[in-house]
Parts: C-alpha cells; structure tokens; sequence
C-alpha cells in the first residue's frame, strides 16, 4: 500500500454524545446514554480518515467503557499509532499491539488508517478489504420491551420494512414466550434469532433447550462474557448454534472456540475483536472452517457503520448484519446523507472512498464533551478547551 510515508499532522480525539432515541434494554442491564470516541486524522496533503470507538458508557458490555477507550487512545494508542514505520492499517496494528486489551480503543485509531488510506488511494474501503458485494443484508437488533405486543409490533414494523432477519434480545424471563410470540404471529419463515448477552449459566440449560423448538438461526452469547469452555459444554446439548459475541475479542479467541466447538457461529464487530484487521484474520478462519458468520454493531454513528458495511462486502460474511440505521437508534447521524435500508432489506456498501460518507463537523463539534489533540511532531497531549473544537 503506501510506499512512502504520508505525514500526519492533525490527529485527535472526540468524545460525542449521540442522541439515543430510547432506552436500549438487554441482558447486561440498560444503555441510556451512549457517548462514542471518533478519532480524527489529516495528513499533510488535505486527506483525513476518520475512526469510531464504539465501546458503551459502561462497563456492562465488556469491560472497556467510553471514557477507558478515550484515555487509552490519547494516551497510547494514537503515539504508538504516530510511529509504526508506514500508515498502512496493518502496520498500524502492528504498532499497537503491545496494548493488551482495550481492543475498542485499538480498533478506532486503525480505522481511521484505513479511511485515510482509503482516501489517499481513492479506493473504496470495501475493495482494500478484498470486498466484492455491493449491498449488504440487515437485520434488527430488537431491545427487550414491556409487553410482548410491543416487541409484536416492532417485528411487524422492520418486517414491512424490509429487514431480512430479527434478532431478539432475551434473558431469564424474556426468552421462550417472545420467541414463541414472534414465530407465532410471523410464521418460521423469518430469520429468527436471538442474544442473551451472558445472561445465563449452565443451570439455565432446560431454559435454553426449549428453544431449540423454534428453528433459530443461532442463540448468541448465552453465558459468561468470558466463557469459551462453558460454551463448549452448552454447545453439545443444543441443536441451535451457538454464537459468540463477547467473549471472542481476537482472532486467537475465534481460533480456541472453533477448536473446541464452543460456537457454530461468529459475530464479528471490529471494536470487540481490536479491529478491521483482526476482522478481516476471522474472517479468513471462518471461511476456512465454513463456520457461518455475520458483522454484529455496537450502535455505531454513521462513522462507525460504514466501516462495518465495508467489512459486510466479503463473502464470509454471510448472515444480514445488525445495522438498523441512525433513523431507528438516533435523532439524527454524524455523518449526513445517512443511509436508510432498502424495500428488501438491504443497505449499500459505500463506493466513494474515505469513510463513504460526509461528517456533518458542526454536529460533530457540538456535540464534544471531551476533546483532545496530539502534537503532530511530539505526541504531546495537547488538551483544549472545548471552546476550540474546530474541525
Ligand atoms: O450484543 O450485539 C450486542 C449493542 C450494543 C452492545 C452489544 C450489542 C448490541 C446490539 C445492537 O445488539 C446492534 C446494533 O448496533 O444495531
Ligand atoms: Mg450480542
């Protein structure tokens, strides 16, 4: 990729507040308020690449929360980021990997390598991944809600819509009957599945085997956010397939669940698994084992989104995606014009290089409740005043 060095001179980073349009309800407990970490990259030429963090206010999720990933960022990740030896992605990576963990916060500054790079070669993100599908396949991500008529009418909502496939939050207490309640109003034609996000233990396994009954596509993280080989155990005693979300943070992760069949079924979200990189390295595997697998979200801004629809274009990636757009989650997207699905439930892979889409900077900049800047030749933390956010 870059044969010479591109000299960066402008790198910072943005907490945002993004407008949530309600509650987002799930097993790990309930996301009220979602601030996300962008970070900003212009190089001396005039080209810039954005990045999103998308780790959760919280750290309920997993572990690393928004204000962690901005630390992390401003303290090392976007240094160690300034000296790898190109501004090739993968080099990017590489130079970060001496963090351990914090793989959101790894995962945004690598993003914005890859929007840059994507810029400065005027190449779609899509065609840098190898990507070669134009449109992506969407499903909704359905927040556990009061009544089951709610969630009734939601599916019917996103059905009409056009989504390909519903994906329903669960956890003790909310799993059989909204199942059940679903396949019953809507029939087994639809793509159903649904998340736990580790809201189970190995006692629940009756609990779980009843769904068994209801033609699945896969029960995402039923146990511990960590449990690999607990999954394992689980795995044996269902029919439905198991998917890991939490618990698989590195192509290393992907690599032990596989062996031990602790899934039959991968979601990938860059921000967990420490980037587009490590992405792609799952991908790869996963392809190899024909092991079914589909890009998940973090409720990203728009910013976040278009990396992951880029990703959506390899052939891996080969159940619809959680992306329901800013339109469902937002009042409004960072980036502008956002995308919408389509009448059959699909989104386009952005063509136009760079991120794909337009930042809207003064919603960007209004909406900064946490700024910092790096010297461009010393690394220096240069933290300003809000009042100086320019973009
Ligand atoms: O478990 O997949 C999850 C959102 C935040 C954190 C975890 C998860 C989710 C979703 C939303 O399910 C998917 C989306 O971004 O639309
Ligand atoms: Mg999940």
């Amino acid at each position: 990729m870059a044969e010479f060095e591109h000299r960066i001179v402008r790198a910072s980073v943005h907490e945002v507040a993004l407008p949530l349009l309600k509650t987002f309800v799930t097993g790990f407990g309930n996301t009220s308020s979602r601030h996300t970490v962008l970070v900003h990259l212009v190089d001396e030429e005039g080209f810039e690449g954005w990045g999103e963090a998308p780790a959760l206010d919280h750290p309920f999720y997993l572990s690393e929360t928004t204000s962690t990933t901005f630390s992390v960022i401003v303290e090392y990740a976007l240094d160690l980021a300034l000296r790898s030896p190109s501004s090739d992605p993968r080099d990017v990576a590489h130079a970060m990997s001496p963090i351990r963990g914090n793989t959101f916060a790894r995962a945004g500054v690598e993003a914005a390598f890859w929007a840059l790079t994507s810029a400065r070669e005027g190449r779609p993100l899509a065609s840098l991944f190898g990507g070669t599908a134009t449109r992506v396949a969407v499903g909704e991500s359905l927040s556990i809600a009061d009544t089951l008529d709610e969630t009734i009418e939601e599916v019917a909502l996103r059905l009409e819509e056009g989504y390909r496939r519903i994906k329903l939050k669960i956890r003790p207490g909310w799993d059989i009957e909204v199942v059940r309640a679903v396949r019953e109003t809507f029939g087994d034609g639809v793509l159903l599945q649904v998340d736990a996000n580790a809201s189970y233990t190995l006692d629940d396994v009756e609990a779980l085997r009843a769904l068994d009954n209801f033609g699945l596509l896969c029960i995402e993280q039923p146990l511990g956010f960590d449990d690999i080989e607990g999954s394992a155990v689980l795995q044996r005693q269902l029919q439905t397939p198991i998917c890991l979300d939490e618990a698989i943070r590195s192509l290393s992760d992907a690599r032990r669940a596989l062996d031990i069949d602790a899934c039959r079924n991968i979601n990938v979200k860059p921000g967990r698994v420490g980037g587009l990189v490590a992405s792609l390295e799952i991908h790869d595997l996963c392809v190899e084992r024909e092991i079914p697998m589909w890009c998940g979200g973090m409720l990203e801004s728009g910013i976040g989104r278009s990396a992951n629809l880029a990703l959506c274009s390899l052939p891996g990636f080969n159940q619809p995606a959680d992306m329901s757009p800013a339109s469902v989650l937002y009042a409004d997207d960072l980036v502008d014009p956002t995308f919408e699905v389509e009448p059959e439930g699909y989104v386009a892979v952005p063509t136009a290089p760079g991120l794909g889409f337009n930042v809207v900077p003064h919603r960007i900049v209004e909406r900064t409740v946490r700024f910092a800047a790096l010297d461009a030749v010393t690394h220096d933390i240069r933290e300003r005043s809000l009042e100086y956010v320019d973009l």
